[in-house]
């Protein structure tokens, strides 16, 4: 595939109660490019983390936008939605990232150098100088287990499989059936990237540091974790005939002109 400079790049952040980090995230990542945009997809966070989002807008007006669910649906889910507005408002480089500061805004330029030349982009804690800060042995363990486990049994050769900080342009995601994705978890970033991977197209890993989140809870639980470890053998046996199916050049994800629910810069 040919590669050029993203012209619009948006860097989406999925958010649960998440207020007091993302206020100071939303201005460091639009710091980083002149170029970025922002797109919060919120689940109607209790700590109103909407409301930050949105005095944000005011200040950076047709930076930053929102999509509001009704309801805490999933980091997966939150994703596929802010992919398809992303797609259909004219992005053409969609960068995954968390709201806790865990994902550090600094990496953003080296992404976007990176997205010139290759299909999609990997932040990744499991190459030379990448790793973790703060982090007890147990998380690192489990952590680093689950991207050998999934490299193992997907045989495909990308270090951090599980890591959520990465970088997609807009035709990899057009060719991903993002409505047929069924994780919700970690296991979403796994079967993106293998989905991509067996679609044919390229990527780039490059090393970063990921830091605890800085204020706020963790939603991530062992339920989490377990869908991770079955839905990689549901990949690796029943994805390849799906895929095969699935590739041809002219097939596109359908997306959605607007969410109703999605609140555009004022
Ligand atoms: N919209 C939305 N965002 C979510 C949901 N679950 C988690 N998130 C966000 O997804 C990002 C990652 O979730 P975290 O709880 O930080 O998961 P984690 O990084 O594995 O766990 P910690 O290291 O403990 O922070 C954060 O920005 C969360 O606010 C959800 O159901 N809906
Ligand atoms: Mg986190």
């Amino acid at each position: 595939m040919q590669h050029k400079s993203p012209v619009k790049p948006l860097v989406i952040i999925p958010t649960y109660n998440e207020r007091e980090n993302v206020s100071r995230l939303i201005p460091a990542v639009l710091g980083e490019d002149s170029g970025l945009h922002v797109l919060v997809v919120d689940d109607e966070s209790p700590d109103d983390t909407a409301g930050a989002v949105l005095e944000s807008r005011k200040k950076y007006a047709g930076r930053v936008f929102l999509i509001s669910r009704s309801g805490k649906l999933g980091l997966g889910r939150a994703y596929v939605d802010g992919f398809h507005w992303g797609l259909a408002n004219g992005y053409d480089f969609l960068i995954e990232m968390d709201g806790d500061w865990s994902h550090n805004p600094r990496y953003l330029p080296k992404m976007l150098q990176l997205a010139k030349k290759t299909d999609f982009v990997v932040g990744s804690r499991y190459i030379p100088n990448g790793g973790t800060l703060n982090w007890g042995a147990g998380r690192r363990i489990l952590s680093k287990f689950g991207s050998l486990y999934s490299r193992l049994i997907l045989g495909v050769r990308i270090a951090d499989f599980t890591g959520g900080f990465n970088g997609w342009s807009e035709e990899v995601l057009r060719k991903i059936d993002l409505n047929t994705l069924r994780s919700n978890g970690y296991s979403f970033q796994i079967e993106l990237k293998y989905r991509a991977n067996k679609l044919g197209f390229e990527h780039a890993e490059f090393p970063i540091i990921f830091d605890e989140r800085r204020a706020g809870k963790s939603k991530m639980s062992g339920s989490i974790a377990l869908e991770a470890l079955w839905r990689v053998w549901g990949l690796r046996f029943f994805r390849n005939k799906v895929l095969r199916d699935k590739n041809s050049p002219s097939r596109s994800v359908e997306t959605r002109t607007e969410p109703s629910d999605v609140r555009p810069a004022g």
